[in-house]
């Protein structure tokens, strides 16, 4: 039993002596020096942060552009930059709809660019609706046409009834009850009386006013 413990005892001091040994011939793994390569491969540039950040495009001006038929149109564009590339406007890919200002429609123009690491940018649209042209406005003032003579002559005491007047408007259409009559006409009396007749389309463009003119008179003497 003795022998046995002895040459344990050798054995365990024998693994010690080694692993001393290693120590001081400095093979075993030692980090600072790992730690120190990379240092060195980072400071000779071998070594750069992957760019993983996408470009930006900015429209130039609006997103939603309003035609009439037949207008003439220029796209404004955009621009893009990028943080590593910068300026890369001039790798912008336009795209979707052309614009036809001869036909009615809504168009969308999309505008995509990627930087040199293939990082896309967000894509970016414009909507161009193109719409009939409108109506034009109600310019044309409607016209009185009067009923009858301009004059009437009259003696006291006759009965008298308006012939009145017709009134018609380019977009309104005959607007002949919109007419306002102002009639003072009273044949008991002797005196010349003027019959005014105005009206306006729907617009508020007045016609020109007629006027008819009831002259009412002394009875002649009988010779
Ligand atoms: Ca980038
Ligand atoms: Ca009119």
């Amino acid at each position: 039993m003795k022998k046995i413990a002895w040459m344990g005892l050798l054995f365990v001091m024998t693994i010690g002596l080694i692993f001393t040994l290693m120590g001081q011939s400095g093979s075993y793994c030692d980090f600072s020096d790992i730690e120190r390569s990379q240092e060195n491969i980072f400071q000779a540039g071998t070594w750069k942060n992957p760019d993983t950040v996408p470009p930006v495009i900015t429209l130039i001006g609006d997103e939603a552009v309003n035609l009439t038929v037949d207008d003439s149109y220029t796209d404004a564009g955009a621009t893009a930059s990028d943080d590593v590339d910068g300026d890369i406007t001039a790798n912008i890919v336009v795209g979707g709809d052309t614009v036809d200002t001869s036909t009615v429609g809504t168009y969308i123009i999309t505008y995509n660019v990627s930087d040199a690491a293939g990082n896309p940018a967000t894509k970016v649209t414009r909507t161009v609706i193109v719409s009939e042209e409108e109506p034009d406005p109600d310019t044309v003032p409607p016209v009185i046409t009067l009923i009858g003579d301009e004059a009437v002559n009259l003696t006291v005491d006759d009965s008298y009834t308006d012939a009145g007047a017709t009134a018609s408007d380019d977009v309104d259409g005959d607007i002949t009850a919109n007419i306002v009559v102002v009639n003072l006409v009273n044949t008991s009396v002797v005196g010349t009386y003027t019959i005014t007749y105005d009206v306006s389309d729907a617009v508020g463009n007045p016609a020109d006013q007629v006027t008819r003119t009831v002259i009412v008179s002394e009875e002649l003497e009988e010779t």
